[in-house]
């Protein structure tokens, strides 16, 4: 993988493990296209910079340690290595902290609006979870109004972000051994936008020059948003648009529909895009696509704005981090519509080269090239229209198209209520079923594997290989973000994967009823795996506590610094983290020592990165073993279990899935079907005619 990489041009077949993403950029190159990964070849990483050894604080510098004895040497100001590694991980800690809890930020507006009446079309969907969150936030329910709540929630969030004194608040929902120790250690987040300045200012020219004293302050600004800015997303996310239970939907290029107004959402707040889900199957709305010639709307997403109307309307991904260019190669792209994040500037001019409209939203991220529609949540419905409009009077603009024929199905609308109620149902949801699996070795461990597509690696191959050799091995498996995508393409979100999984692992899924392989959401909702690492931990047998767990945290191809605000707040909760691609402080031996054995010291998690696939998971299970022995379990013995039939769960999913493909060659819409017959109350929305049979609710007990 990465030997490829080293002399520039990387051979076609190396850069994506992607049939699809292969096919579009062989398709770039017989249009003379650039795209990121052509790109790349001719922009190889300044290999000072990428070791973390370039200092550009002040105007004295840059400074640039190099050479044998560059860690013997010092900045102008005399910074050392660490020093300089330090501040610059610092930084991407905070620029990744304040993206997130930013985004949070957003969604805490939002359901101040909402419950002020002033957001048109929008409404608290999950009065349980609104519920849940009050609980959390110690703000009274009885007896009074679902707005009345919303509001002092909404207000309770904002809160959060500059309160003056205390602690955030959901750092109480660590385990109580988690708390003492942040406590003891002086890393317990204060409030999100004090943590994202005072690194800003540690990190000043001249301020903190201590290494480990710089990193301390990274674990307790990644702590912010971990248990505040991304949990508070999440949460706030439930509670406007639902909680995720399991719908089955499809991904890659080829969800988009050669004769049909294709709408592309990318980014990652879903406030617009849950807009544009009811806007794009608005009759009204149809009937004018109708009329431009095509036969209807078609709404997928990227990155993970994808992810969060996947989970919870069951709307198709098109793709992850590096497909944004490809589906726009497609030609057959209306509109891409974008809010925040993770957005290549490259958009503005490719689209222009296609009839494609490029669509801003957000004030915060304007792109040249783009038209701007701005986000207003007073009149959210009328904007979504004002934009499938735009994409409507745009299709007979279509030149010629190219969509590669891949698609796959996936089941994805993971929450850890959900796996709650799977687990014992409404009013007896536990983790008692995994965690006595784990305890028993049918299920080794367990992984999460995250983050994002990076051209420096070829696109998608690390994060599959780590899932594949994951559940081969017993150790269940659940995604987030662009990784969630890259497996679905590759297939491992799919039920049918359950043939791929060891024997113990594929045992204890069919008892419980869960797929090897679960897509927990969008990167904020990476704060659902701490909700779930610590109800295991809480639950009983498996330690007290994170660090007590058989389990790592992967990001094979981590790209932005919000990838880095994750590793390191997991880290800062106690669990092992590796990342792939490079390590941002490589060029310092000491800066790396510290955040390996020294955060092992404080927090018992720590951050390494290990580019190469092979030594990424041999660590990993390195890690769940040595994690397996220290509670005293029996080792993993694969021998042990196996040769269990299909549970009539599985087969009742597979069955589905047969009937759902008849249905689409019949021409039928079945995208965003319920896998399971659910109670009401559930998240997942297909308009009118979409039934359930009653039963339990999934919202059930939470950590
Ligand atoms: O927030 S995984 S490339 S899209 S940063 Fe960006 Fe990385 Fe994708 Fe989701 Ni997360
Ligand atoms: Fe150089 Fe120090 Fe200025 Fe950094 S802060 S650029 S090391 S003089």
């Amino acid at each position: 993988m990465d030997d490829v990489k080293k002399d520039g041009a990387v051979p076609a077949a190396a850069k994506s493990i992607d049939p699809a993403a292969l096919e579009m950029l062989a398709h770039a190159d017989e249009c003379g296209i650039e795209t990121a990964f052509s790109r790349a070849d001719h922009m190889k990483p300044c290999p000072i910079g990428e070791s973390g050894a370039c200092c550009r604080i002040c105007s004295m510098g840059p400074c640039r340690l190099v050479g044998k004895d560059a860690e013997e040497k010092t900045g102008i100001c005399g910074a050392d290595m660490s020093t300089i590694a330090a501040r610059h991980f610092a930084r991407q800690v905070a620029g990744g902290v304040a993206a997130h809890s930013d985004h949070g930020r957003d969604m805490a507006m939002t359901l101040r609006a909402v419950a002020k009446g002033e957001a048109a079309g929008y409404k608290v969907k999950d009065e349980q979870k609104l519920a849940a969150v009050a609980g959390y936030m110690g703000i009274a329910t009885a007896g009074r109004e679902v707005d009345e709540i919303a509001l002092d929630v909404a207000d309770k969030a904002l809160e959060q972000f500059g309160q003056p004194h205390g602690e955030i608040i959901y750092t109480r929902r660590a385990t109580a051994k988690r708390q003492a120790l942040w406590r003891e250690l002086g890393i317990t987040p204060r409030a999100i936008d004090r943590e994202v300045t005072e690194v800003l200012h540690r990190t000043h020219e001249g301020v903190d020059l201590d290494a480990g004293n710089i990193l301390k302050s990274a674990l307790r600004c990644s702590l912010a948003d971990g248990w505040g800015g991304a949990m508070l997303s999440t949460d706030i996310s439930d509670i406007l648009f639902g909680t995720p239970s399991p719908l089955s939907s499809e991904v890659n290029l080829g969800v988009l529909k050669s004769d049909q107004v294709n709408v592309i959402v990318h980014g990652h707040e879903p406030t617009l895009s849950a807009m544009l889900v009811e806007a794009s199957r608005d009759p009204e709305l149809i009937a004018e696509a109708k009329a431009a010639g095509a036969e209807g709307i078609n709404l997928a997403g990227i990155c993970c704005t994808s992810n969060e109307i996947l989970m919870r309307y069951g709307i198709p991904a098109a793709g992850n981090f590096l497909h944004q260019e490809l589906a726009v190669l497609t030609g057959a792209v209306e509109a891409m519509v974008v809010d925040v994040q993770c957005i290549m500037q490259a958009l503005g001019p490719l689209a222009q080269r296609f009839h494609t409209q490029l669509i801003t939203t957000s004030p915060k991220a304007k792109i040249p090239g783009a038209v701007h529609v701005e986000f207003d949540e007073r009149r959210a419905p009328e904007t979504a229209r004002e934009i499938v409009r735009m994409a409507i009077a745009n299709y007979p603009n279509r030149g010629p198209i190219h969509i590669p024929d891949f698609h796959e199905p996936l089941v994805a609308g993971f929450s850890h209520e959900y796996l709650n109620y799977m687990q014992g149902g409404f009013h007896r949801g536990s983790f008692r079923p995994l965690n006595d699996a784990v305890i028993a070795g049918r299920v080794r461990g367990l992984a999460a594997v995250v983050g994002c597509n990076n051209v420096r690696v070829t696109q998608d191959e690390g994060i599959v290989e780590m899932i594949k050799r994951f559940i081969a091995e017993d150790v269940m498996v659940v995604v987030t973000g662009c990784a969630a995508t890259a497996g679905a393409k590759a297939g491992y979100l799919s039920p049918e994967i359950l043939d791929s999984a060891g024997p113990g692992l594929r045992e204890v899924m069919e008892a419980i009823g869960i797929p090897p392989v679960l897509h927990l959401g969008s990167c904020v909702d990476n704060s659902r795996i701490l909700t779930v690492l610590t109800q295991v931990a809480t639950e009983g047998g498996l330690g007290e506590d994170i660090d007590d767990l058989p389990a790592v945290g992967l990001c094979p191809e981590w790209m932005c610094e919000k990838a880095i605000a994750i590793g390191t707040y997991f880290a800062a909760s106690g669990a092992h983290v590796i990342f792939g691609v490079s390590s941002p402080v490589k060029a310092s031996t000491e800066a790396t020592r510290l955040m390996t054995e020294g955060w092992e010291q404080l927090v018992g998690g720590d951050l390494e990165f290990i580019p190469d696939w092979d030594q990424m998971f041999a660590r990993s299970l390195e890690l769940i073993d040595a994690k397996r022995a220290a509670l005293k379990l029996p080792a993993h013995d694969p021998a042990q279990f196996g040769d269990s039939g299909d549970s009539p769960y599985f087969a009742a999913i597979k069955e589905y899935l047969a009937e759902q493909a008849a249905e689409q060659e019949r021409g039928l819409e079945t995208v965003g079907s319920a896998v399971y017959p659910l109670a009401e109350g559930h998240s997942h929305d297909h308009g009118a005619g979409h039934v359930h049979d009653h039963g339990d609710s999934p919202h059930g007990r939470d950590a």
